[in-house]
């Protein structure tokens, strides 16, 4: 029957990268991309949106270290605004006159001791009731009214020669500042003496020891959020608070629906739109032509039961090569989004086509994702669950995968609830993953993502060459940090 000619469609276990002749080592591969047309990161990598995967903590640290973390949606509109904002202040070089605590003349040295220490800060500017900023005071200023003069005001103890400096500071100008003056912190005023933020030395080192974060033209670390693809209230509301990208956050974005209402949002927005998830060329070329970016995964996911449940799916590096096919037409970044367990997935996915990939459960077991730490058997483990679960659907995301009925009880859910080994920090889970990504374009030979893009090639694996690929005839010893068999 015609209907059984059916085509071959493969997933990361059925190929490996060709070797091909080097030069590169792989500290020489530069990984850095755009995940969507005006958004670009310093490596490949994107968290994805669920509830056991990205809150602020995540995306800081996927920011800082160069890539993306995506907010879910599980939360109400004002808490994904707060944790936008979160994200946006992180790392800014000025903290902005709100967020600054200052001290008053009048105070005496106790309140002040006090007061710094419930908000975790060693020092303050001083300024009077128009916010003219009159002195500082550290906690070396207080130390020696402690004993004998708790009661003094702040102006006796304060250092009132204080150096201050203009709002368009750059970061070393005001490291030398603080060397030269031996100083930690340097208020920021207008022309008025009028604090307006503070710079400090603190926030500076924060900066210098993530060389390669990504920002967004005004410095700040970049976000990115769901939205469901039909929240425009959502999305203008992430959109207003900074979000660089949005991602239209539904299981199945070939429904004429979701594109429809995915164009809207991008009519209201400013920030990037990112349309997903898709698998087939014929779905890319729907969206091709307003999406910022594309996101690739019919069922992949390692907590995703899609394909088993609708029968529906397509295998990743055949959905990604299809798509890519089509946005290279438009110059538009795709991400493959789910089934990426080791580094080397990671890189053939690029190979496939696409410019970044997702990850949720290689970063559920960090530090910083949400979710509980779960003891098994004398193990660690955090909990993971895809956002198609009883669990997570029941907190929220029911929409995502469209099964609800009316009062929420009988979902038809098309992921799990888990476990996954609890790991350190985000910083070591993406420094293993990028170590491989890079090492893998060494054995092709390219320097840079859209090079290695172009000269990777792929052959196809028998099951046979599968089981020579993982480590075999030989029982493990000693846990490798990238590798742990299935
Ligand atoms: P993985 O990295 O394999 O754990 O996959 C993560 C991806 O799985 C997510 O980015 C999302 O696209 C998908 N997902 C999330 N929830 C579910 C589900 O419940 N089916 N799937």
């Amino acid at each position: 029957s015609e209907k059984l000619e059916v085509p071959e469609a493969l997933t990361f276990d059925d190929v490996l990268l060709r070797p091909k002749e080097s030069r590169i080592e792989p500290d020489d591969a530069d990984v850095s991309t755009r995940v969507s047309k005006n958004v670009e990161l310093n490596i490949p990598i994107l968290s994805a949106a669920m509830d056991t995967v990205t809150e602020s903590d995540t995306a800081i640290g996927m920011a800082r270290e160069g890539g993306l973390g995506v907010l879910h949606r599980n939360m109400d509109i004002e808490t994904m605004v707060a944790e936008i904002e979160r994200i946006k202040r992180a790392d800014e070089l000025v903290i902005d006159r709100e967020n600054v605590v200052t001290a008053s003349p009048e105070q005496t040295i106790a309140e002040v001791d006090t007061m710094m220490g419930q908000e975790g800060v060693s020092g303050a500017p001083v300024v009077d009731d128009d916010d003219t900023v009159l002195g500082i005071i550290s906690g070396t200023d207080i130390r020696p009214y402690l004993e004998v003069g708790e009661t003094d005001e702040v102006r006796e103890a304060m250092t009132d020669e204080v150096i201050t400096a203009g709002v368009d500071i750059e970061a070393r100008e005001a490291l030398e500042l603080m060397y030269e003056y031996k100083i930690e912190r340097v208020p920021i005023v207008d022309d008025d003496d009028t604090l307006v933020g503070l710079v400090t030395m603190q926030g500076l080192l924060q900066r210098r020891e993530n060389q390669d974060a990504a920002h967004d033209g005004d410095g700040q670390l970049v976000c990115g959020a769901a939205v469901g693809p039909f929240e425009t209230d959502r999305a203008t509301a992430a959109d207003e608070a900074g979000a660089d990208v949005l991602f239209i956050d539904c299981a199945h974005a070939h429904n004429l629906n979701v594109i429809e209402s995915a164009r809207e949002i991008k009519d209201a927005v400013e920030a990037d739109v990112v349309v997903g998830n898709v698998g087939t060329s014929e779905a890319a070329a729907e969206v091709v032509d307003f999406a910022d970016g594309i996101k690739v995964g019919i069922g992949p996911g390692s907590i995703c039961t899609t394909r088993v449940v609708t029968g529906a799916g397509m295998p990743q590096i055949t959905a990604v090569a299809e798509v890519a096919d089509v946005a290279a037409q438009e110059d538009v970044p795709v991400i493959a989004d789910g089934g990426i367990r080791y580094s080397g997935d990671a890189i053939k996915a690029i190979a496939a086509g696409a410019d970044a990939v997702m990850l949720g459960s290689y970063f559920a077991g960090t530090e910083e994702a949400p979710g509980r730490v779960i003891t098994m058997n004398g193990k660690k483990y955090k909990q993971y669950r895809g956002m198609g679960s009883v669990g997570a659907m029941k907190s929220g995301g029911g929409d995502r995968y469209l099964k609800d009925d009316e009062d929420g009880e009988e979902f038809v859910p098309e992921g799990v609830e888990a476990a996954t080994p609890y790991k350190g920090t985000l910083a070591s889970e993406l420094h293993q993953l990028v170590g491989g990504m890079r090492s893998g374009m060494g054995y092709v030979g390219a320097a840079t993502i859209p090079e290695f893009k172009e000269r990777s090639e792929f052959v196809r694996v028998s099951s046979a060459g599968q089981t020579e690929g993982h480590p075999h005839d030989v029982m493990i010893t000693d846990e490798a940090p990238n590798y742990s068999p299935d």
